[in-house]
């Protein structure tokens, strides 16, 4: 095992065995494609990854996965087993007015998985934000602030499941390690009885903070509160002050009364005001208010929309922000100008995930229009194609970055939240840039502080993947991992391949069990050596009748289980791959969070998962290239990630 020191000398790049073995369904080798030649020493290992590979190819290729699923389900040992207490199926958050909180698909449904305190204790994880125990959901007015960054987030300090929500609290000098704070603001107030819900802050021109955050009153209206710091001098803004005048903002005519919420960080207009953009929906348009305010106490409804998208529901968790054409850091949100584009997000309540769009903002007429109007907001790209949700940017000024939080909620059933104690987590925070190669989408990364929890470096350099091979990469631990990996296909087969691929969809074209000849390939992570569980993470690449190459970005889940109340997707979705690039991905395993980025964070996925057998020191890490026709070369390099002190 080579230290982080050894990085740079070529003699401490671990050596690893080749493996290979035929595919089931594949003619022999042609003259033309290449032999494999063993080494002699290596045949022992050989034969053991040949196995491995044979078992993975069939549990890849078994249908859909779960069969095979099924089938083991019968293995867990129920020795230790504790028995789950039962919870009735009830809503979560619908009759409120906001939506549904808990991972519904499998309440309701008699299939309980007999989990244990030892499989639920391993998913807690160890260096993503979330509260000491209880429920989390959206980040709320992440700021910078003498020094600190500060995280507040939609907090139920009674229970592990969405309720009467309150904003918790917690600072952090380096956005990785976290002290917990007093509960920041309670629903004490007619106002906000019902829940002091999401919102933002604002750093006036003094330096001062103002929070606009909705309250759901004691009657369910969506209204939206001031408050403020109660002491400016407290680094650490221990006490918080609401405005006596509150609500300042009601839905106006026309407004559903439950469906306003939401405010933004304010941003300065031509004329010198504060400007905010509420989330709201007409019918099943969603739309975004927009309001002006030279005090946060007094606003003006500016006619029309900053946009709105038919057919898209309900817009939450508005995001409104600068974003640079040229420059590689981040901007304030009032800044403006010709080498300025604009970011608008919206969490879709009707689908749970983040969309967003590049556009044009017209400061005067308080309006904004995609460049593109087919990748509109909630038609076109998302932040994240897995679990990704209530997502908020803030301008760190201490850096001169953009930084995006997100919540993580949980894909599993309710009934292992209320055993494990705790339900959901923040996403790694991202920087944001826009990407200046394509233009078109902007590129997410784990913010450069999480490199610091990096640890005992393995790294293999241009390893040959034969179509059809499993490589176990050996770790001594696999549950806290930071994976960067480039891969490259062997080009002589790409120009020889009749194209001919016209659809592909990670989700709809079998995960990582669908063969192609330039594809999949990738790593299985948090996987069982037997592959009982594992969850591919994986490019598609597909050659079109045009010759034109298209690379999808895929993550599995369909085996990372034998437990059967758990979401068992295949998230994923293209990635731009230009002209001379090689294909790249980075992979936080983070226990049951795995975070992937292609193509340096231009298409990322976030995935839940809850392995029963793969855990501890049974989850382990392979690279596997499922092609039938290509070679695959990777280069990785993975270290252990240490815990962060959250
Ligand atoms: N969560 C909050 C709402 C917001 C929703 C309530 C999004 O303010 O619209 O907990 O998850």
């Amino acid at each position: 095992m080579a230290s982080s020191s050894d990085l740079e000398n070529p003699n401490t790049i671990a050596s690893l065995p080749y493996s290979y073995a035929p595919l089931p369904d594949r003619e022999q080798p042609t003259a033309d494609e290449p032999t494999v030649v063993l080494h002699p020493k290596k045949t022992a290992i050989f034969l053991v990854c040949a196995f491995l590979s044979v078992a993975f190819l069939v549990t890849l290729m078994a249908g859909n996965g779960h069969v095979v699923i099924k089938n083991l389900t019968t293995n867990v040992a129920p020795s230790t087993v504790e028995t789950p207490t039962k919870t009735t199926p009830m809503s979560r958050g619908v009759d409120k007015g906001v939506s549904e909180k808990s991972f519904r698909a499998f309440l309701g449904a008699d299939n309980s998985y007999p989990w244990n305190s030892n499989m639920l204790g391993w998913q807690r994880p160890a260096f993503h934000f979330r509260p000491e125990k209880n429920w989390m959901n959206d980040p709320n007015g992440p700021v910078f602030y003498k020094g600190w960054y500060h995280l507040f987030y939609q907090y139920h300090p009674d229970a592990p499941v969405w309720g009467k929500i309150v904003w918790g609290h917690a600072v952090s000098k380096d956005l990785v390690n976290w002290q917990h704070l007093p509960i920041a603001m309670e629903t004490d107030q007619w106002y906000d009885e019902q829940g002091v819900w999401t919102g933002s802050v604002t750093i006036l021109p003094d330096g001062q903070l103002v929070v606009l955050y909705t309250g759901s009153t004691n009657e369910s209206v969506q209204v939206q509160n001031l408050a403020y710091p109660a002491d400016p001098s407290d680094p650490l803004l221990i006490k918080w002050v609401k405005y006596p005048g509150n609500p300042v903002l009601v839905p106006p005519p026309g407004i559903d009364l439950k469906d306003f919420r939401d405010p933004t960080t304010a941003w300065k207009t031509p004329e010198g005001k504060w400007r905010i953009t509420i989330g709201s929906k007409v019918n099943k348009t969603g739309i975004s208010l927009v309001y002006d305010t030279e005090d946060f106490k007094t606003f003006e409804l500016l006619d029309g929309v900053l946009h709105a998208v038919p057919g898209t529901g309900m817009w939450e968790c508005v995001d409104f922000y600068p974003i640079s054409k040229q420059d590689e850091n981040g901007l304030d949100t009032s800044v403006d100008g010709p080498g300025v584009k604009h970011i608008v997000k919206a969490s879709m309540d009707d689908d749970r995930n983040d969309y967003y769009a590049i556009g044009t903002y017209d400061a005067y007429k308080g309006k904004w229009k995609p460049d593109n109007p087919a990748l509109d907001v909630g038609i076109g790209l998302r932040y994240d194609y897995g679990i990704y949700y209530a997502s908020k940017t803030f301008y760190d000024q201490n850096k001169q970055r953009r930084v995006l939080w997100s919540w993580i909620k949980e894909t599993d059933a309710e009934a292992s939240d209320i055993s494990k104690g705790w339900a959901s987590l923040m996403g790694v925070p991202r920087t944001i840039l826009l990407d200046k190669k394509t233009q078109t989408n902007i590129i997410q990364w784990p913010v450069e502080e999480i490199n610091s929890l990096r640890t005992n470096v393995t790294v293999f350099k241009n390893l040959e993947l034969e179509a059809g091979s499993l490589v176990p990469l050996n770790l001594p631990a696999a549950s806290q991992l930071d994976i960067v990996a480039e891969f490259e296909l062997d080009e002589r087969t790409v120009l020889r391949l009749n194209g001919g691929e016209v659809a592909y969809e990670c989700a709809k074209n079998g995960g990582a069990g669908t063969r192609g000849a330039l594809g999949p390939f990738g790593f299985s992570v948090l996987a069982h050596e037997g592959l009982i569980e594992h969850t591919p993470v994986y490019f598609y690449v597909a050659k079109g009748v045009d010759g034109n190459l298209k690379t999808f970005f895929c993550a599995d889940q369909s085996r990372s289980s034998t437990a059967t109340d758990v979401d068992k997707s295949i998230y994923g979705n293209i990635v731009p791959v230009l002209k001379g690039e090689k294909l790249s991905m980075r992979i936080l395993v983070d226990h049951s969070i795995v975070e992937s980025f292609a193509q340096e964070g231009r298409t990322c996925i976030t995935s839940r998962v809850y392995p029963t057998k793969a855990i501890y020191n049974n989850a382990q890490l392979f690279l596997f290239n499922n092609a039938t026709a290509a070679t695959v070369t990777a280069s990785v390099s993975v270290w252990q990630m240490k815990s962060a002190k959250i």
